[in-house]
């Protein structure tokens, strides 16, 4: 199992991180054949801690007694109480320790559990992820007892992913570690500007590193400060404008302090991305100017620097907003004054996908639209799961008209925001629907997503929602690639010819905003704009909270060159409903 990267210091130790680290001490116990009984402890401690609604933080906060909870003796309270106050559990680190690195990393491989690394270690005799990725290639696995063809496929693709991503954070998770941290630089003596630069600024789905760029005087101490902060695990350099350290959490964070005069100059070398810096510089010789992380220079003159805007327009150009930095074309388009205007987050109007307690959310409908209103939304809509899809209680048509009435009365209750009636519903094997005709045409709209069978070929998984599309009350397809950023590869799908079968019967694609998703994403974006199909921007919300996420699809949608036009939720609620009628 992934080990979930640990929120920051100055925020309490989530919940989940805790359990993972219960989950991760129980397997690697029962690598090592432990009693099963401690095993399993460990592991339904995992769970109630998981499942607990308010942060264990919070509860030791409040002085309660933690083995009051199911599962939780006074051992395991005194444990949790550890992690709170120090990030880490001795006990893990000592297992960690004595546990062989093959099998400690093997075990951070999903769905290969203790039992499988067990036979791995002991039958293949697998020292490494090269070993493993060996045996997966050469077919050995599926002839191990308890594998099979299917498990070795999966293995495969995990381990070549594990190997690619495993030190790139979701960008939600780069967001919560350099948040607390741009804090406590701000606090610094003589400091002015903090910024994060780099690929959190341009908005890329997972992040490698972080770069912070710092303006600060000689008698600023922000690099003693950046060096003390209590998430530092290793200072692995530190000069006077220059530091990296690693923290907890795993992430690598590079400082850079450099003075006003230089700061735009900076920003623009540090926001990158290396392609654009390249095509940048390479424009610049073209009129003599010498372009470096200084400033911009003619000859020895520096001619600019102070604003990323100097920089710009000393070549003649626009300055352009960070996620478009990718020599993607931006370049020849600001020449030709061609720079789309990007859509900002403020012209969203509504969250056109999200979940109530219905299905598998965690709040009410009214819950819901109350916090919509908070975000000055003039609609919502609520989309539960249709029966077919994994959650355990899909709606069936039954359930889904009790949902419309009831939304209907609660629509007569609330006088900021207007529900809007879907559903979720799931694209079956064959391309059907996984509810009649006969409820679907009693929904505003529909969002309609594979769920299943992620797996068919290309042509069959076209075709499949070709052929839902096909169905007059289908208005958007959710998610359209199913992947799950570090997790699941994007289902292979035709996705133009999906995009040009919906703009011709007056179909929507989704950027499903949610950070694990991201889905459109960046590049398929710039192919829907290309193709000219309206698209939907929403959160796949389970709870209030997870409204929020918004910022995240429209940062993909940015990088994808999106205007405000594309996409139709920036529509007032008639003319959305206008827009989602089909051809
Ligand atoms: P990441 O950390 O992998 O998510 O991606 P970035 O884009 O944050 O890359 P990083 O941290 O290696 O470098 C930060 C910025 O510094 C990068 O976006 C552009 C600039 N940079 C780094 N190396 C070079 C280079 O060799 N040439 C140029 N022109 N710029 C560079
Ligand atoms: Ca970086
Ligand atoms: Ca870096």
């Amino acid at each position: 199992m992934p080990l979930r990267a640990p929120e920051s210091a100055t925020m309490p130790v989530h919940n989940d991180a805790i359990a993972d680290m219960f989950d991760r001490l129980a397997d690697l116990l029962e690598l090592e054949d432990a009693n099963p009984f401690r095993v399993r402890a460990y592991r339904n401690a995992a769970g109630t801690i998981r499942g607990h609604a308010r942060p264990m933080a919070d509860l030791i906060d409040a002085g309660e007694d933690l083995s009051k909870l199911p599962d939780i003796g006074d051992d395991l309270a005194e444990k949790i109480a550890t992690i709170v106050a120090n990030g880490k559990l001795p006990l893990l680190l000592e297992v960690e320790s004595r546990t062989p690195a093959a099998l400690s990393d093997m075990m951070k491989i999903r769905g290969l559990g203790p039992k499988r690394v067990k036979a791995l270690y002991r039958k293949l005799e697998i020292r490494s992820m090269d070993d493993l990725r060996r045996a997966a290639r050469s077919g050995k696995i599926r002839e191990l007892e308890g594998f099979g063809e299917k498990t070795e496929q999966l293995i495969r693709e995990r381990v070549e992913r594990y190997v690619n991503e495993e030190r790139r954070f979701k960008l939600v998770a780069a967001e919560h570690i350099a948040t607390p941290l741009v804090d406590h630089l701000q606090q610094a003596r003589g400091v002015g500007d903090v910024i994060v630069a780099g690929s959190l600024r341009r908005r890329q789905e997972t992040i490698g590193d972080l770069d912070i760029l710092v303006t600060a005087g000689r008698n600023s101490n922000v690099m003693d400060r950046f060096v003390e902060y209590d998430e530092v695990m290793e200072v692995m350099s530190k000069g006077k404008t220059r530091a990296s350290v690693r923290l907890r959490s795993g992430m690598t964070v590079d400082l850079r302090v450099v003075p006003k005069t230089s700061y735009g100059a900076a920003l623009v070398y540090f926001t990158g991305s290396k392609a654009h810096n390249i095509a940048l510089r390479k424009a610049g010789i073209k009129k003599n100017l010498k372009i470096n992380e200084y400033g911009v220079f003619r000859n020895k003159k520096r001619i600019a620097g102070a604003t990323e805007t100097s920089v710009y327009e000393a070549i003649g150009l626009p300055v352009m907003p960070p996620e478009l930095r990718e020599n993607r074309g931006e370049l020849e388009a600001a020449r030709a004054g061609r720079l789309p205007r990007l859509i900002l987050l403020e012209d969203i109007r509504g969250d056109l996908h999200c979940h109530s307690n219905a299905t598998d959310g965690n709040c009410t409908v009214q819950e819901m639209a109350e916090a919509a209103v908070q975000l000055g939304y003039e609609y919502i809509s609520i989309n539960d799961h249709s029966q077919h899809v994994t959650v355990a209680n899909g709606l069936d048509k039954k359930r889904l008209e009790e949902q419309i009435a009831a939304v209907d009365n609660l629509n007569d209750k609330l006088d900021d925001i207007v529900v809007l009636k879907s559903a979720e519903v799931d694209i079956l094997e064959d391309g059907s629907l996984d509810l009649p005709d006969s409820v679907l045409k009693k929904l505003d709209f529909t969002v309609c997503a594979v769920h299943y069978e992620f797996n068919l070929t290309r042509k069959k998984q076209t075709e499949r929602v070709l052929r839902a599309m096909d169905n007059r009350y289908f208005n958007v397809l959710a998610h359209p690639t199913g992947r799950l950023i570090n997790e699941r590869e994007a289902c292979d799908i035709d996705l133009e010819r999906l995009m040009e079968a919906a703009r011709e019967r007056g179909c929507c694609l989704e950027i499903n905003a949610h950070p694990d998703r991201l889905d459109l994403n960046d590049v398929t974006c710039k192919m829907a704009r290309d193709v000219g199909v309206k698209l939907v921007l929403s959160t796949d919300a389970h709870r209030t909270s997870d409204l929020g996420y918004m910022r995240f699809g429209i940062g993909q949608a940015r990088r994808g060159w999106i205007s405000k036009s594309d996409v139709i939720n920036t529509l007032p609620l008639e003319k959305l409903l206008k827009a989602l009628r089909r051809c």
